[in-house]
């Protein structure tokens, strides 16, 4: 059998925290071979923001990706192994990532505990469903190998960038992705968490414009929708494609539809007994946003101190209303709906 550490081998995903933890002996020093290759990628055009300094977006296959993450996805794409089993959740940043993760997580394992000892209360939902190109990039791939079958992932990269062992293999993905209005609003306001203000680095007026001209975070977010809504179409077996104001105005329809794709289908017993409500609400905003475990402080998250209470804001639909002005509405929309146009995708 193989050796997971001090983890026994089960038949649902464990928090990879817990794996990480009883495997930290194999973490390595992180890749450096591609590093020659990284040199000659562009860089994010002058004048546009940058919330991490030392990081700026390079622009490879398409997308505009903090450096050490291009380094993770070239490292993903040399030793990732897809397994049948995988799931990987894909988002564009800021369009309901943590949400998802909770909400996977607790579907897969909802027979695993008592709700009301569920690991989600005492893990967020990033210490339990872990970012693939940002573990490559921290020398983390054998960890990744150790994690017993059914793995869970997640990960921000455009399908143009996925390893071709993900597209191969028989894994599963689910995309969600999110009015890019709202988007830029949540980028906006986390950027300043973790900056200690946004503004301190750039305007808003400056972030919405390299946003209208695809200069952001793993974007342009249009082609990022696209490329999975496209091979949705083609492959609906593969890719459950999903949006976010949609998820939040049908939790319920979506919660089974979730797990159904997924391979987990909710029970008459369980329907009839109320399981998908229970899973809703606790992984609903109000609950998961008021948890302690969401409001500590985990430095180990990322460079910065990133505490998980920033990923928890407001958790709506058109809070974009509240910072933009219709002239700047109209512009982003007219971008999107132009690049969208034959796709059959509205915002
Ligand atoms: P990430 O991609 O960096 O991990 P992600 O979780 O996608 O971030 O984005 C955070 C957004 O999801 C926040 O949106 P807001 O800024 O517009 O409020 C956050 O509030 C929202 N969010 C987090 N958890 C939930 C949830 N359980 N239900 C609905 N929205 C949520």
């Amino acid at each position: 059998m193989a050796n997971y550490g001090s983890v026994s081998p089960v038949d649902f995903p464990i928090p990879y925290k817990i794996i990480e933890e009883a495997n930290n002996h194999l973490i390595e020093k992180p890749q450096e071979e591609h590093e020659a290759l990284l040199a000659t990628l562009p860089l994010q055009p002058s004048g546009t923001p940058n919330f991490h300094p030392k990081q700026p977006f390079i622009l490879y296959k398409g997308a505009w990706i903090a450096k050490s993450l291009v380094r993770g996805a070239l490292a993903m794409e040399q030793h990732f192994k897809s397994r049948p089993t995988d799931l990987l959740l894909v988002t564009s940043p800021k369009s309901g990532t943590t949400w998802l993760k909770a909400m996977i997580f607790a579907t897969l394992t909802r027979t695993s505990y008592p709700l009301d000892q569920h690991p989600l209360h005492t893990h967020n939902p990033h210490q339990c469903v872990t970012n693939l190109e940002r573990v490559f990039s921290t020398g983390r791939r054998q960890i990744i190998e150790a994690i017993p079958s059914p793995r869970v992932f997640n990960s921000h990269l455009p399908y143009s960038v996925l390893p071709q062992t993900i597209i191969d293999s028989d894994c599963r993905i689910v995309y969600v992705w999110r009015d890019p209005k709202d988007v830029l609003i949540s980028m906006w306001y986390f950027s300043g968490k973790i900056m200690g203000g946004a503004d301190k680095i750039a305007t808003f007026e400056e972030v919405y414009n390299s946003f209208c001209q695809g200069v952001n975070n793993y974007g342009p977010i249009w082609s990022h929708v696209l490329g999975y809504w496209e091979e949705s179409k083609q492959r609906p077996e593969k890719i459950l494609f999903l949006k976010y104001e949609n998820i939040l105005q049908e939790p319920v329809k979506h919660a089974k539809k979730l797990a159904h794709f997924i391979g987990c289908p909710y029970s008459e017993a369980e329907e009839n007994q109320g399981v998908v409500e229970q899973i809703v609400e606790l992984c609903s905003f109000g609950k998961l946003k008021n948890m302690d475990v969401n409001n500590n402080e985990i430095p180990s998250m990322s460079a910065h101190n990133i505490s998980p209470s920033y990923f928890f804001r407001k958790g709506e639909a058109g809070d974009w209303k509240n910072h933009l002005t219709q002239e700047m509405a109209e512009r982003l929309n007219t971008i999107i709906e132009e690049k969208f146009k034959g796709s059959g995708l509205k915002i």
